[in-house]
């Protein structure tokens, strides 16, 4: 899978997504990111990308121009048009369900907004999705670019390794994850629970099992109508909410 990334800070970008899992995907091929530094297509011979509000205002807003040949230049690459994502606070919210869409894309573009917006005719004309990762504001569409990409990419085929394949994981069935202890087994005088060294699979998957229903009853409530829960997880919500 290909990611375009169309930024006025691509060195953001090539810094922030090089190491560790991702790092890896990318040097064994399996992903691509390239950072589109929107600068570069400009016509403007003082290298501007930016302008004044019509109607007034704070702030500036980046121009249409630069943004759409930004983006010709990554669709005349692909021989289509890819899904165009414009990272905004105003968009849905960004969510693992997404994440596991969006991987199915051969290629993937992000727009990474600043100032105070992105001239609205040039949105109208590139955009498929309007992408927000939460209730807050930041200073740029870099970031959250990043966090789309990390947690899209790693659900594509092959980017995790057996040993952290993403089943099991938090929401996964929108369930949160279940707590997990190394060696030593007594560290600063508190023990690893028991049933976890007692070697009985059966026990420690009932355990985890029950420990991931707590922990979201506790922590995330609003998860737990999503959830695909048995009977025994139903009693056991029923017995931890009385209390
Ligand atoms: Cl996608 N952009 C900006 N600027 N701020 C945000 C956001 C995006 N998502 C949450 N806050």
């Amino acid at each position: 899978m290909n990611f375009h990334i169309l930024t006025l800070f691509p060195e953001m970008i090539q810094a922030g997504l090089n190491t560790s899992i991702i790092g890896r995907a990318i040097q064994q091929g399996m992903i691509s990111i390239h950072a589109v530094n929107i600068r570069d297509y400009t016509i403007d011979r003082h290298k501007k990308v930016d302008d004044y509000p019509y109607g007034g205002g704070a702030g500036m807003v980046m121009q249409a121009q630069p943004v759409y040949d930004a983006w010709k230049s990554v669709t005349e690459q692909t021989g289509y048009r890819p899904r165009c994502v414009y990272l905004t606070p105003q968009g849905r919210t960004f969510s693992q369900s997404m994440a596991k869409e969006f991987a199915r894309e051969q290629d993937l573009i992000f727009l990474c907004g600043h100032y105070e917006g992105v001239d609205e005719r040039v949105l109208e004309e590139i955009v498929t999705d309007f992408v927000s990762i939460g209730d807050y504001v930041l200073t740029g569409g870099e970031l959250p670019a990043m966090v789309m990409t990390d947690a899209i990419a790693r659900m594509v085929p092959g980017v995790l390794g057996n040993e952290e394949s993403g089943t099991g994981e938090s929401f996964e069935g929108s369930l949160l994850e279940y707590p997990q202890y190394s060696r030593p087994a007594v560290w600063q005088e508190k023990q690893v629970p028991d049933v976890l060294l007692s070697g009985d699979h059966k026990k420690v998957e009932a355990w985890r099992r029950e420990q991931s229903v707590l922990r979201t009853l506790k922590s995330r409530p609003d998860l737990l109508s999503e959830a695909e829960l048995t009977l025994q997880d139903v009693r056991l919500i029923l017995n931890n909410h009385k209390k």
